[in-house]
């Protein structure tokens, strides 16, 4: 299998995945600032040019969220359980990308990737576009969060590895997380995973975001 990554946000939840499963992947790294994610080539593989894509034989699969299943699945692990807890995952992934990522991204997106790739500095009043809506939603994870030590049952699945990953930039992205005592908890939780601290193969080598 090879899987076509940057170090960057949703790549992350698949690098990390593969890694936490051992699975044997060979990473491409894939040079968003120097447009190797626009070739043509890279194009035929995924027609959206974004990161990350998986090529397992015949199989070419993009979105990181269906990656990290497609990868559990492989691996036969519980991670993309095949019981009654899937539609529960299922519906953590699908509000992370319709209702969680697009305001808790945003941050990444204003204070890494604009100072990184674009030569621009973060914009305030975007931040404070989507501030309320972060909040919204991170008060809902925050209330189901309580008790609990995973999003899904009593143990870890793709839902932590999506729903979770802009909680390792908090810091250089300011995510306003003071008043979420537990998911400050579920992340030190996750961030005691190796995979999870360190999901890229160039992390030192690249200087990762
Ligand atoms: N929904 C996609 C989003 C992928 C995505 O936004 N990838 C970014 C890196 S985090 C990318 O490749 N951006 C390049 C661009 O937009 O030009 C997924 O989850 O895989």
């Amino acid at each position: 299998m090879k899987l076509y990554y940057s170090d960057t946000l949703n790549p992350r939840k698949a690098c990390a995945v593969a890694r936490h499963l051992k699975l044997p992947v060979e990473f491409i790294h894939v040079a968003l600032e120097k447009g190797e994610h626009r070739t043509p080539q890279f194009c035929a593989m995924n027609p959206n040019a974004k990161v990350p894509v998986l090529v397992d034989g015949e199989l070419v699969l993009w979105e990181s969220n269906a990656i990290m299943c497609h990868l559990a699945e492989k691996a036969g692990s519980d991670l993309w359980p095949r019981d009654e807890r899937r539609i529960e995952v299922l519906r953590w992934l699908m509000w992370d990308a319709t209702e969680f990522a697009p305001a808790a991204s945003t941050f990444y997106f204003e204070h890494i990737i604009k100072p990184r790739f674009l030569r621009s500095e973060a914009d305030p009043a975007e931040i404070a576009r989507v501030t309320p809506d972060f909040e919204r939603y991170a008060s809902v994870l925050e209330a189901h969060l309580k008790g609990r030590d995973y999003l899904v049952g009593n143990a870890l699945t793709v839902a932590d590895f999506a729903v979770g990953i802009t909680l390792p930039y908090a810091g250089k992205t300011g995510l306003p997380l003071q008043a979420f005592p537990e998911i400050r908890r579920w992340h030190a939780q996750l961030d005691e995973l190796p995979a999870w601290r360190e999901p890229f193969p160039a992390l030192q080598a690249t200087a990762a975001a």
